[in-house]
């Protein structure tokens, strides 16, 4: 048994978290397991090989590797996460590099910023996101899940988090944010998913509002 008798933790005013239905987007449920979802095989980079690019719609561009990636200041995030296959994961604790944090390093470097990003992974898929989209504390280059580096299944050594909308814009085994001045179509957008991916609206498929 506890030795704080329950009635402590209303005394301290702990806070009620929001009820699970309350936090489960329109046709989702909520899973305790952390399915993987891969349209191809995982690859293996090693991390002497691994690094990171943030590359301007002109051309130029910033790059990390595994070492100086490290060295940034990361931050630990906690949220949700809504796959489009319809399970919704709550409270899942992730740390990771801000893209605010990136794209300022970035702009140091005299990469120039543009409306539209381009997620390009290992392997080949990508996902297209407005720049707003992944900016203001929005998105974040994740490296470890639940206090352990990420798993190669679930896109280790590095992934993109973009918990506000579906998964499938969350690209694991993330090697570069392309800044575009043109929006272009990612792997699954230009299979018939939606482009924006807003799973409080639904847009599960190209032609939900
Ligand atoms: N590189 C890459 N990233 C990807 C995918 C993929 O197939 N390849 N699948 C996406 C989809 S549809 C989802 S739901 C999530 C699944 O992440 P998980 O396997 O860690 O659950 O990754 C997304 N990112
Ligand atoms: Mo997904």
């Amino acid at each position: 048994m506890s030795d704080q008798p329950f009635i402590s933790r209303g005394f301290h005013g702990r806070r009620r978290p929001r009820a699970t239905a309350e936090r489960l987007p329109p046709g989702q449920y909520e899973t305790p397991d952390f399915p993987v979802l891969s349209a191809g095989p995982t690859p293996h980079t090693p991390l002497e090989l691994w690094d990171f690019t943030v590359r301007g719609p002109g051309g130029a561009e910033a790059r990390w590797t595994w070492d100086e990636f490290a060295a940034l200041p990361h931050e630990t995030v906690t949220t949700d996460i809504h796959c489009v296959t319809k399970w919704s994961k709550l409270d899942t604790v992730w740390e990771g590099v801000s893209i605010d944090m990136l794209l300022a390093e970035a702009a140091a470097r005299g990469v120039a910023e543009a409306p539209f990003v381009l997620a390009v992974s290992d392997g080949g898929y990508t996902t297209n996101l407005p720049l707003a989209d992944v900016t203001g504390g929005k998105a974040w280059v994740a490296v470890t899940y639940d206090g352990a580096p990420l798993a190669p299944e679930h896109g280790g050594p590095a992934r993109l988090l973009v918990p506000h909308l579906y998964f499938w814009k969350s690209a694991k085994w993330v090697r570069e944010i392309r800044l575009m001045e043109r929006d272009e179509a990612g792997f699954w957008e230009s299979l018939g998913y939606h482009n924006y991916g807003d799973p409080w609206r639904e847009q599960r498929y190209a032609g939900d509002p």
